[in-house]
């Protein structure tokens, strides 16, 4: 090692997330010396930043853990169908204490910048507290839902009271028990934390700009023999969702909306209701998310479903979306999100109707007036898909950076590599996946280590993705985006949520398969074209 760097080595991964782990794992296993480093003070990725009340899975569990050792798959036992934060974040732990990754790992290292050396073929590293490394490598594990978004609210920054982001939650418990709170953004994020607090909390006002179409979760602990039958059903639900279009076990159904009578689509619908999670997009009529009609029937009857929640009618209809319909934007999956709308102490704030102008010392200011609070809960996002990666100070060939190279959007092979960012890599990043994230960004994962390992048995020290495979794929996934894709421009994977992004879709919608396949066609033509000179 030289003496000036703190770390010299084949592979450097940026993130301890599901992805970033299981790369450890690969790279470790092929014998490469490697180090990850990670921002926070702990595994788990997502699950270790988004630790605020209520947030869950909203994937089958078992489903959205590692499939590479059939070993783990079978020791551990998920609680619920959908596992809450906590038993994610032990799971992670678990998984890089048993396969002995944890001595691989440096915590509190943000990396603020990596350069590409030419003369040298390695990447310069560096972070925020002046570590240094030099790697062979660059595997930027380093997620799509990891850079939180604050909108620029006036006077955010003086409220005197606790304010938190959703995605940024701190370790020591918040205590909501009789305080004033307020919540801002009702995503993913935001409906789970509101029914969980609002029982604690003295009053809980909802600042909601865009209702979202949320569905219950249908969560339920696995029961004894559920957990028997995981276990002995390894092999056929690997292979469920290895061949599912989007990683999941739910399978698709084989009727359009309209090849049933309104009696039995209404039956179809109640049963579909039942489903857990993503059962509700990929189980429902095929038609559903493609079809405007289709979508409209469906939307109709979970409008109705909220109206016959909500006991006030006024706000039953500001809960529900009217711009875009079921699965135009990211659906949320609920437990009693709507219900607590009907507790005294919750109400709601249409932000369309009455826009925040401002953030006081004491709360929360919007044209109907001043509200006060003791706790702010910003659930307001993340800059989806490239926001991490622009973060880091990624700097490629001939001095281009990453920032620049991807001003109107990305430019990705695969959703894995950049032409002009030789032997860098970001498996779980944009223009992966979409559907079942572990799984997509675990093929990404796997398909680096085939070609490190041809590299390393064929001698290539430079590895580059060539830009007419990059132009093919980002041209491949642009285009899906509007044929293959249930959602609509104002989601926030077309980069629509922060002020000032390009508008690009941020996504693969082709399916895991199409993914795979290209995969295998590049390994079967020996990677022509990735070794440059
Ligand atoms: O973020 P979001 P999230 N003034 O962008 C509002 C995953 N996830 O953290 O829609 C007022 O969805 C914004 O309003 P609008 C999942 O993939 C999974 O909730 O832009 N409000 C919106 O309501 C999810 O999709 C789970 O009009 C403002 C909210 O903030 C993704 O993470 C759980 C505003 C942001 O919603 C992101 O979810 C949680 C402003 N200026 C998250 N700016 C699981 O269940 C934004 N908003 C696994």
């Amino acid at each position: 090692m030289s003496s000036e760097l703190d770390a010299d080595v084949d592979i450097l991964i940026v993130g301890a997330g599901v992805t970033g782990i299981y790369q450890l794992y690969l790279a470790r296993e092929a014998g490469y010396s490697v180090q990850l480093v990670d921002a926070g003070t702990g595994v788990g990725g997502t699950w270790y930043w988004n630790r605020y009340p209520g947030s869950r899975y909203d994937s089958e569990s078992y489903t959205y853990g590692y499939f590479f050792s059939e070993e783990l798959f079978k020791e551990w036992e998920w609680s619920e169908h959908f596992a809450g934060q906590a038993e994610n974040e032990r799971y992670f732990n678990h998984v890089v204490d048993k396969f002995g990754l944890r001595r691989h790992i440096r915590f509190s290292t943000r990396v603020t910048s990596a350069v590409w050396g030419k003369e040298s073929s390695t990447w310069q590293v560096t972070a925020a507290d002046g570590y240094t490394a030099r790697a062979r490598y660059l595997v930027a594990a380093t997620g799509v839902l990891s850079a939180p978004f604050y909108p620029d609210v006036p006077g955010r920054e003086s409220f005197r009271g606790e304010s938190y982001h959703t995605g940024l939650w701190p370790k020591t418990e918040v205590d909501f028990k009789g305080k004033r709170v307020a919540v801002i953004g009702t995503g993913s994020s935001g409906v789970q934390v509101i029914p969980v607090i609002a029982p604690d909390v003295a009053s809980l006002t909802v600042y909601q700009r865009t209702p979202n179409w949320a569905t219950p979760l249908n969560n339920r602990p696995v029961t004894p023999q559920e957990q028997a039958e995981l276990k002995a059903g390894f092999a056929s639900i690997k292979e469920t969702v290895d061949k599912s279009a989007s990683g999941f076990l739910h399978q698709p159904s084989a009727k359009m909306t309209f090849d049933d009578s309104p009696e039995e689509r209404q039956a179809f619908y109640e049963r579909t209701w039942q489903l857990g999670g993503f059962g509700k997009i990929i189980s429902n009529y095929r038609d559903m998310t493609m079809n405007p009609a289709a979508n409209a029937e469906w939307s109709r009857f979970v409008a109705d479903k909220i109206r016959a929640v909500v006991r006030d009618p006024a706000t039953a209809e500001k809960l529900i979306p009217k711009d875009h319909g079921y699965a135009g934007k990211r659906p949320p999956y609920v437990t009693d999100y709507y219900e607590a709308y009907n507790r005294p102490n919750v109400s709601l704030i249409d932000l369309k109707e009455t826009p925040i102008t401002a953030v006081t010392e004491t709360g929360i200011e919007t044209a109907e007036g001043l509200r006060e609070f003791d706790i702010i809960v910003w659930a307001t996002g993340f800059d989806f898909g490239t926001g991490a990666l622009k973060r880091i100070g990624i700097v490629g060939r001939d001095g281009l950076p990453l920032k620049e190279y991807w001003a109107d959007g990305p430019l990705t092979y695969l959703g894995i590599m950049a032409h002009h960012f030789p032997n860098f890599f970001f498996p779980g990043g944009p223009h992966g996946g979409a559907g079942n994230n572990p799984r997509y960004n675990g093929d990404q994962s796997d398909f680096i280590a085939g070609l490190l390992e041809f590299a390393r048995e064929h001698g290539h020290a430079v590895i580059e993705a060539p830009k007419a495979l990059e132009d093919e794929w980002t041209t491949m996934v642009n285009e899906a985006a509007y044929t293959m894709s249930p959602f609509k421009e104002l989601s926030y994977f077309f980069g629509s949520n922060i002020p000032g992004k390009a508008k690009a879709f941020l996504l693969n919608s082709l399916g895991r398969p199409k993914m795979l396949e290209m995969m295998e066609t590049a390994a079967k033509s020996d990677y022509a074209g990735f070794f440059p000179g």
